[in-house]
């Protein structure tokens, strides 16, 4: 379950990201091993996880921003192909997420008939504790998870497999890495995850505390985008996929449901813009299930929205043209 730290929930991810080099230890079995063009090891992890057309598997959650980052790189990098999915029900109980397929697009474990995501942790490490997360990258050879960090599969899918898929196109390339580090070191903790910080927040110095970075990280964004076509310069990179998971989903979730409600995204014109011009790239907007987003949020947190109702919720063109570029 989510930690009660400090009057603060710590959802799981906070500090989870490997990007943000501090000291936190995952709660769970933290898989941390890289697809690679030949099974060679990667930055961390052991080898044998060859880039081969079929050979893995991912389990998602269209409600999670950190799995929507792995389904919108698969698309990208052409690997729909070659990577076949599960799609968990967006509701998450007290047994965590479920294959329950009472809802349109929650297509059960085809792979393992598993009746939660926790039974494939388990299957993987039968010794596993802690929390059952998604993304889930599965091995079919090896019978294992190959990794569960969101940010490190849409590393590898930027690249492992482009002898396969003849991509070329790069999210991750070297000589922005450094632009994309120093925007997604204030974009996850202020925004990705300074939205839950806000939304699980028991008392009101905590909940102060995270809100403002939210907006100011909107208001940084918006400025930033009315002179620059993406995050990190001319070229579009991982660093602008990884805000826009969260962008979808503020109007949506964020500003009722977590409390962030000093302004809409579509306040922002320039950051508005550019979520359009991101949603309108081919492939996205099947990434983007609204339906999911909404009945997880409202549906999974009784802390929060006792009840579970779910909004009416605004009416959002996102097809309206974007005007950019
Ligand atoms: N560091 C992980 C975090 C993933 C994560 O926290 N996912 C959440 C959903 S948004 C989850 O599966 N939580 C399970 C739970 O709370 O039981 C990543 O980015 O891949």
């Amino acid at each position: 379950m989510n930690q009660l730290v400090d009057g603060r929930w710590t959802y799981g991810h906070v500090g989870a990201d490997p990007d943000q080099g501090g000291d936190y230890r995952r709660q769970n079995a933290g898989f941390r091993n890289w697809i690679t063009p030949d099974g060679a090891p990667g930055p961390s992890g052991r080898g044998g996880f060859a880039a081969e057309s079929g050979r893995y598997h991912l389990y998602v959650s269209y409600a999670c921003p950190w799995a929507h980052r792995t389904l919108i790189f698969r698309e990208l990098k052409g690997l729909a192909r070659h990577i076949d999915v599960s799609v968990v029900h967006p509701v998450m109980g007290r047994d965590g997420w479920s294959f329950a397929t009472d809802f349109p697009g929650a297509t059960g474990d085809p792979l393992h008939g598993a009746d939660h995501i926790r039974d494939v942790y388990l299957r993987a490490d039968p010794r596993m504790t802690g929390k059952a997360t998604v993304p889930v990258l599965w091995d079919k050879a090896q019978g294992t998870i190959v990794s569960n960090e969101s940010s490190e599969i849409i590393r590898m899918f930027d690249s492992a497999f482009d002898a396969i898929t003849g991509s070329e196109v790069h999210f991750w390339p070297a000589d922005l890495r450094p632009a994309c580090e120093a925007v997604n070191d204030r974009v996850y903790p202020d925004f990705n995850n300074g939205v839950y910080r806000a939304g699980f927040a028991t008392t009101q110095a905590a909940y102060d505390a995270a809100v403002g970075p939210v907006f100011d990280t909107m208001a940084w964004a918006d400025d930033l985008l009315s002179r620059s076509r993406y995050l990190t310069g001319d070229r579009l990179t991982e660093a602008d996929w990884r805000m826009f998971t969260s962008a979808v989903r503020f109007d949506t979730v964020y500003h009722t449901h977590f409390k962030c409600n000093r302004a809409w995204l579509r306040d922002y014109p320039h950051l508005w813009g550019w979520t359009r011009e991101l949603y309108q790239m081919p492939g996205i907007a099947a990434t983007v299930r609204q339906d999911h987003i909404t009945h997880h949020y409202y549906r999974s947190h009784p802390d929060i929205n006792p009840f579970g109702i779910v909004p009416i919720n605004p009416v959002i063109d996102w097809d309206e043209p974007h005007g950019r570029g």
